[in-house]
């Protein structure tokens, strides 16, 4: 059976347990990851040598790197609906899905970390400030996609709409200025109504 590894509260690991639930799969989960330990424990290192969450073992078949295992699972149980099928409509929801990894998340790591996981008198602003700007940038780039688009990809959620809905929900929730941004938050609450994304992402920003 399907076993995913990874602490619920990282955004990495809610990508794969949103999709595995989106799919519909059954599966196993296992924390792992900061306050949770294991991820250096040799056995967890022999599965994945950064340390790092999340992971799956899919009898046998070893994987991390989030976006991997989402393409990998939605190629696996979904060809042709989640996973596009044809070369350019696949590697377009693919260019989505490494843009979150280079343009949206490293921004938003610094922005989050600051704001939730640092104390209030250890913050750095001016980062928060900065890398703020970089995230709106961007999402003022996923917001002109969205212009006559559903879903990134068109009418229905596909492989790219997972990386880039868990950032948005952690955006929202963050107590910064958001941007004008109509059709992404439009879509944001089109991803609320899906019990996956409620469940496994909506979670308590910590
Ligand atoms: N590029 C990797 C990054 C993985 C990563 O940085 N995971 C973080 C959590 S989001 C992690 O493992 N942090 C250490 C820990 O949780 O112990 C991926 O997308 O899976």
């Amino acid at each position: 059976m399907l076993k995913i590894f990874g602490r619920p509260n990282s955004i990495n690991v809610q990508k794969v347990m949103w999709a595995a639930n989106e799919l519909g799969l059954q599966y196993e989960h296992e924390t792992a990851g900061m306050a949770f330990g294991k991820v250096n424990e040799d056995w967890y290192r022999a599965m994945n040598p950064n340390s790092l969450v999340p992971t799956i073992d899919d009898d046998g078949v070893v994987l991390w790197e989030s976006n991997v295992i989402v393409r990998y699972l939605a190629a696996k149980h979904s060809a042709g609906q989640m996973m596009p099928e044809g070369d350019a409509e696949r590697a377009d929801a693919e260019m989505w899905m490494d843009w979150q990894q280079t343009a949206i998340h490293p921004p938003m790591t610094p922005v989050f970390w600051n704001l939730i996981r640092t104390p209030e008198s250890e913050r750095n602003m001016k980062s928060v400030e900065t890398n703020g700007d970089k995230v709106r940038d961007a999402l003022a780039r996923l917001n002109a996609r969205l212009v006559d688009r559903t879903f990134v990809c068109g009418d229905q959620l596909t492989v790219a709409d997972i990386p880039l809905g868990c950032v948005v929900y952690r955006w929202f929730a963050l107590p910064v200025e958001h941007g004008d941004i109509p059709n992404v938050r439009a879509w944001y609450e089109r991803l609320t109504e899906r019990a996956a994304y409620r469940e496994h992402v909506m979670l308590p920003v910590t």
